[in-house]
């Protein structure tokens, strides 16, 4: 008993221990690493199962009791001396390896047939799934997507926002995940959405935060970075290019589409505004030229016009094309891009695509056999990749879109909201119990948007449109309402900022006499807010952290310095729950079921036999509650303070 250690001890547990307790039981306090990780999740569990969830669950749905089933891949893949026959194919990652990202964008500019970006593992979830899928889930797939998906331009698995929902809602480390899915898929590139100056935040940093970002996501596995600006404003995307640039990765500048260019009607964002900016960023040294339909506004007919005549100006430089599905035409969106030449359009796997998500995996592969440009990608294969999700997918039930989403919608062309925000709004709407209420959200986003200047909108300057809308909505002001008001009103800050100039400035300029009504004597920010920011003192930052939390290594300081609150609360968590990551997603969730016996693997090798035998019916003296489990055979409980 005296080889127990002192979170088992009972005399220590129960508060009924002295301050001569420690000296007296030195050998209580040797923490073998595996017991204290294994003590620290059964904690957790006993936690959640007392008190509930540890992370926000968005509906009352209870995730799924399926285990997915992974298909085969061969079983030497992931030993640490796997013969050369069992490697996956070679893919485009080895080009940009040894010849470099330019020899990478020529290689990619010879091929003639389409290639694709896969986004199940980040746009599909985080349009569909409120970005929760957990690298406990994507890893276990990896091995058969690096064997049978070689042929990928790239997997976009990384960046936008898995960054801040991997610390935030599922007590993850971001760079770890990075890591991990690099060593499983060695070959296939991986794509990440930077923010430009915003990197993977909802601000602007100072530069050297983006510089030193950007090193440490190309140290981690990270290759094109496709760098956006949510106004489209070029010197806050150029930061982004220079630092994805200088960090050695692959640079895909990028113009994020707004109206139509196939309507006349529609003069703001013409074929001119994307030539003109296009421009810019190949003089910026881009090396692929990306257009980031965020919304899926991009009919059939104006993908062809605009990238005919991005192709006609640019012969030599890769067009990469991002859709969303909201209306239901984005395979035939993409699939007209693809005729008229560009190099690579982004989709789904099946059961990860359609509604606000990408458009089908399988569909376009499909439509595409047989002609000139047939992906090479095997239906089959795309199938069991499918069948995966499917079944992993019912896990994150209590994060499903589909719950208030029934159908694609041809009102975002009216709209334009983006796919990430569509759900999130409607959720918001339906979770107030008000039938209509996302109807008028909608019809008040796009007034909303006009109001401030008819702006692009994508994060984050998509959130001042829809604050602005439910702001509109629940005060009951109509555009005119706001215009005529506008002295008076508190607006909402994200408003406010955006006026202020705080995330840059909106082509055609700010809205007046709005602007000055709202701001009047605050402080503007003209040009790039970054320029203004003083560096980040990374040695403090360092210092500091490490003094707080022991735990914390170089790349929690890299996560501080973009989500320094959140950092700290995923320090907090990780110090008291150890590795959650590693439980299985049903379990993380909701906690195991009374009876259940299940494995843990903490690292290659260390496994856990865990069994959930029972609670306590009645609260000990201090409102504790006891949990008793078995791991690996042997009886342990863990006392935790019951908060109903
Ligand atoms: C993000 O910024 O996360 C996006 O996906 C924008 O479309
Ligand atoms: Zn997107």
């Amino acid at each position: 008993p005296f080889l127990l250690n002192v979170l088992e001890n009972q005399k220590f547990l129960n508060g009924s221990v002295d301050t001569y307790f420690i000296d007296e039981n030195p050998q209580l306090f040797k923490f073998s690493p595996t017991q204290n990780r294994a003590q620290k999740l059964l904690n957790y569990m006993a936690e959640v199962l007392v008190n509930g969830p540890q992370t926000p669950l968005a509906t009352s749905l209870k995730p799924s009791e399926i285990k997915p089933h992974v298909p085969e891949v061969s079983k030497e893949y992931l030993a640490p001396k796997c013969p050369e026959s069992h490697k996956p194919p070679q893919g485009l990652r080895q080009i940009y390896k040894d010849q470099g990202p330019e020899a990478f964008a020529k290689a990619v500019r010879a091929k003639k047939n389409l290639l694709l970006m896969d986004t199940t593992y980040r746009d599909a979830h985080q349009s569909l799934l409120a970005t929760r899928v957990r690298t406990h889930d994507l890893l276990k797939i990896s091995p058969f997507v690096s064997h049978n998906f070689s042929q990928l331009y790239s997997l976009e698995n990384w960046g936008g926002a898995t960054f801040d929902v991997a610390l935030r809602f599922l007590h993850e480390c971001p760079w770890e995940r990075l890591e991990e899915m690099r060593k499983m898929i060695p070959n296939i590139p991986f794509q990440m959405l930077l923010r430009g100056a915003n990197a993977v935040g909802y601000t602007n940093y100072p530069d050297n935060v983006v510089y030193k970002f950007c090193e440490l996501a190309v140290q981690t596995g990270m290759d094109i970075f496709r760098v956006f600006d949510s106004l489209n404003y070029l010197p806050n995307i150029l930061v982004g290019m220079e630092a994805a640039g200088k960090a050695g990765g692959i640079v895909e500048g990028t113009i994020s589409y707004s109206g139509d260019v196939s309507d006349p009607k529609k003069k703001k964002y013409d074929l001119n505004y994307y030539l003109k900016l296009a421009d810019e960023l190949v003089k910026g040294g881009t090396h692929v030229l990306a257009i980031k339909d965020m919304a899926g506004l991009l009919k059939p007919k104006a993908g062809k016009l605009l990238v005919t005549a991005l192709r006609d100006k640019y012969p030599d430089l890769p067009i990469h094309i991002h859709t969303h599905d909201t209306s239901g035409a984005g395979v035939a969106a993409m699939l007209a891009c693809a005729e008229a030449g560009a190099d690579v359009v982004d989709v789904a796997v099946d059961s990860m695509s359609g509604l606000t998500s990408q458009p089908s995996m399988g569909a376009i592969v499909a439509s595409l056999q047989g002609t000139d440009l047939d992906t090479g990608l095997q239906l089959d294969k795309i199938s069991e990749y499918s069948a995966y999700w499917e079944q992993a997918r019912t896990l994150y039930g209590p994060f499903e879109c589909t719950t208030t989403m029934r159908s694609g919608n041809a009102d975002v062309y009216n709209n334009e909201i983006p796919g990430g925000q569509y759900t999130n709004l409607q959720f918001q709407a339906y979770s107030l119990g008000l039938g209509d209420f996302f109807e008028d959200v909608k019809k008040a986003y796009a007034e909303a948007n006009q109001l401030l200047g008819d702006i692009i909108k994508v994060t984050p300057s998509s959130k001042v449109v829809g604050d602005l809308a439910q702001f509109m909505v629940q005060n009951k002001l109509t555009s005119q309402d706001v215009l005529d008001k506008a002295e008076e009103l508190s607006f909402p800050k994200s408003v406010v900022e955006y006026l202020q100039g705080h995330i840059g400035q909106p082509y055609g300029g700010f809205p007046e006499p709005l602007r000055s009504k709202v701001l009047r004597d605050m402080p503007r920010i003209e040009g790039r807010p970054g320029a203004s920011l003083p560096p980040l003192d990374f040695k403090k930052l360092t210092s500091d952290l490490k003094e707080t939390f022991p735990i914390a290594n170089d790349r929690d300081v890299i996560s501080a310095a973009l989500y320094p609150q959140v950092t700290n609360e995923y320090l907090a968590f990780k110090e008291k729950y150890g590795p959650v990551d590693k439980l299985d997603t049903r379990i993380f969730l909701v906690g195991p079921k009374v009876g259940e016996e299940f494995e843990v693997t903490i690292e290659q090798g260390k496994n856990l036999g865990i069994k959930t035998l029972a609670m306590a019916e009645d609260l000990t003296e201090n409102g504790e509650r006891e949990v008793f489990f078995e791991l690996n055979g042997t009886l342990r409980s863990v006392y935790i303070r019951d908060k109903d």
